[in-house]
């Protein structure tokens, strides 16, 4: 059984073997959680999103990434926190309309960043709330949707035991648990 938990704090720090980056299609990191990550792992984001773009086309094949396909980049200065992987994935962008069809798209974003940790064989990951900043998603669908992602990967699940959503300001991690336990 997958272990699933949400927690508060900043991705950039958090001890999992993989981190999820919450990127746009074209790894184009500009802002929100994509920013401080590039940030934190090479300083010069520009570079950050060069390293990015090039291990697209090597694992894709593509200059853009449909829901569900992700790239892996090395952790470069997060290695100090024992990170070993950064997983970019692409969440919907919903601007405040919710259906089910960001659904899926979410759905395939989470999973596809699971099955890569499982066949990286990582056992602990950590995401942030994909699609629940700029792309302006529900934070409550958001997390609703991540339970049963990982519900369901749980039954196929190799290497992956722990996966965690961490939320970065105290009021969606409160919203969160409410989400999860409630
Ligand atoms: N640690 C954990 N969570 C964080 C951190 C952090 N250090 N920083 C922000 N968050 P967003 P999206 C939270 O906007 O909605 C970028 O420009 C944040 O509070 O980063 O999927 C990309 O390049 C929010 O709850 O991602 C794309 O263009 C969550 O992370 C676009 O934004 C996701 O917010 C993607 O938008």
């Amino acid at each position: 059984m997958v272990h699933f938990e949400i927690v508060r704090g900043d991705i950039t720090r958090f001890p999992a073997e993989a981190i999820v980056n919450a990127a746009n299609r074209y790894l184009e990191h500009g802002g929100g959680v994509a920013y401080a990550i590039a940030k934190a792992a090479v300083g010069d984001v520009r570079e950050y999103i060069r390293i990015s773009k090039e291990a697209m086309q090597e694992q894709v094949g593509k200059d853009y990434v449909e829901h569900g396909e992700v790239v892996v980049t090395p952790a470069m200065r997060l290695e100090k926190d024992g990170i070993k992987y950064v997983i970019h994935t692409v969440g919907p962008y919903c601007g405040g309309v919710w259906d089910g069809d960001k659904k899926e798209k979410l759905r395939k974003a989470i999973l596809g960043a699971l099955r890569k940790a499982d066949e990286l064989g990582v056992k602990t990951i950590a995401f942030p709330a994909i699609s629940a900043g700029i792309y302006g998603c529900p934070l409550e669908e958001v997390v609703k949707t991540f339970k049963e992602v990982v519900e369901k990967f749980s039954k196929e699940a190799k290497s992956v035991e722990k996966v965690y959503l961490v939320l970065y300001s105290e009021e969606s991690y409160r919203k969160a648990l409410e989400v999860l336990n409630g």
